[in-house]
């Protein structure tokens, strides 16, 4: 990303009030990519655009660590990373495999596209799933309807994800059309940073481009055949666009696991909550139990099997997440406990 000031990478000032706390001489910069052993940074600090992560940063635990969209304080003289800002929204998810390991996504967002195409890949369950975490993390969703141009029915998909929640900002495009893409501009002003999420072969990539009227990601063609990506976007990085605005392109998901987000699947639930709270029994499963209006309206065809099925799921899902981060982390906090204690009876022994 070529020099730039802070407010071309997304500065707010409510964020100018931490600085206070820090020594005057740190530099602020806003992490643009992340690698394995380090960061990259805009604006440059001096000539550092590459942050190296001391061995302190790897013993934290994951969520105090720095991502993609978080505003950092650099060290000058040496380049270190010396503090991560209080952040005003984060996107995360359990790791795929590894149990109990939180994968941060981005921080500082404010606008998430929510990216799927007019084909196959559709999913409303899906769609659930990644409006539970954003509403979770206070960032407004906005769904993008791609490839509007390979389909007669692009209304069709519209529909159903208005039938979701009728107040839900969406837009069908052709990623590849700039006059189509100009829709979603008005999220992509000065000061506004944008994440953009979803499955491989949608379109993300496509759309910052289009967004940015160059070529500035890779994009790979479908495989042949079916709907289904491949997996070109390989990190995550953010991009500067003409319209003001930063937009974080990240590789396709093939699974997005929710974790801590008991307030979203409640928020994007609340249809079926509130009939919940109807129901005869206050621990209702809504099973087979008598009284309870939940299946009463599921038989009357007011509340569609899926949606049902896609709330019990994810409340399963993120509360069991839950529960093992919260497990690994005690873990993690007695193991360290036990490692202090041995350092400090063999220093002990030592004097
Ligand atoms: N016709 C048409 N093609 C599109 C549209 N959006 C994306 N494509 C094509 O779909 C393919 C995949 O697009 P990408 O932008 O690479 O998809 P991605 O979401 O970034 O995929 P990953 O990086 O793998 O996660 C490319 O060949 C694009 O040209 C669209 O709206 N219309
Ligand atoms: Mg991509
Ligand atoms: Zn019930």
């Amino acid at each position: 990303m070529r020099d730039v000031s802070l407010a071309n990478v997304g500065w707010k000032p409510v964020f100018q009030q931490q600085l206070a706390l820090f020594p005057d001489n740190l530099a602020v910069a806003r992490v643009v990519a992340v690698q394995r052993t380090g960061l990259s940074v805009a604006p440059s600090v001096g000539s550092f655009t590459e942050v190296v992560l001391g061995g302190k940063w790897f013993v934290m635990e994951v969520e105090a660590r720095a991502t993609v969209g978080d505003w950092v304080l650099i060290d000058p003289q040496t380049g270190a990373l010396e503090h991560v800002l209080e952040r005003l929204s984060l996107i995360k998810r359990m790791s795929a495999g590894t149990a109990g390991e939180i994968q941060l996504i981005a921080a500082n967002i404010d606008t998430a596209f929510i990216v799927t195409s007019c084909n196959s890949e559709f999913s409303l369950s899906r769609l659930e799933r990644y409006l539970a975490a954003i509403v979770e993390a206070d960032i407004l969703p906005v769904v993008v309807l791609t490839k509007k141009d390979l389909t007669d029915n692009a209304d069709f998909y519209v529909e159903q994800v208005r039938s979701l929640d009728m107040t839900l900002a969406v837009e069908a495009v052709n990623a590849l059309s700039a006059a189509d893409v100009d829709s979603l501009s008005g999220w992509c002003t000065q000061g506004q940073s944008i994440a953009l999420l979803g499955s491989s072969g949608v379109g993300k990539s496509s759309l910052v481009n289009t967004l940015s009227g160059a070529t500035v990601q890779l994009t790979q063609a479908s495989r042949g055949g079916d709907d289904k990506g491949r997996h070109t976007t390989t990190n995550r990085s953010l991009h500067m666009l003409p319209q003001g605005g930063v937009i974080l392109d990240s590789p396709g998901m093939r699974e997005f696991q929710i974790t801590d987000a008991q307030s979203g699947v409640n928020q994007v639930f609340d249809d079926i909550v509130e009939l919940a709270s109807a129901c005869r029994f206050n621990d209702c499963q809504h099973d087979a139990e008598p009284g309870c209006v939940v299946r009463q309206a599921v038989a009357d065809g007011k509340l569609d099997e899926r949606r049902l099925q896609s709330f019990f799921k994810l409340a399963r899902e993120e509360q069991f997440n839950r529960e093992t981060t919260a497990q690994r982390h005690t873990r993690v906090r007695k193991w360290s406990k036990t490692v202090k204690q041995t350092l400090n009876t063999s220093h002990k022994k030592r004097t």
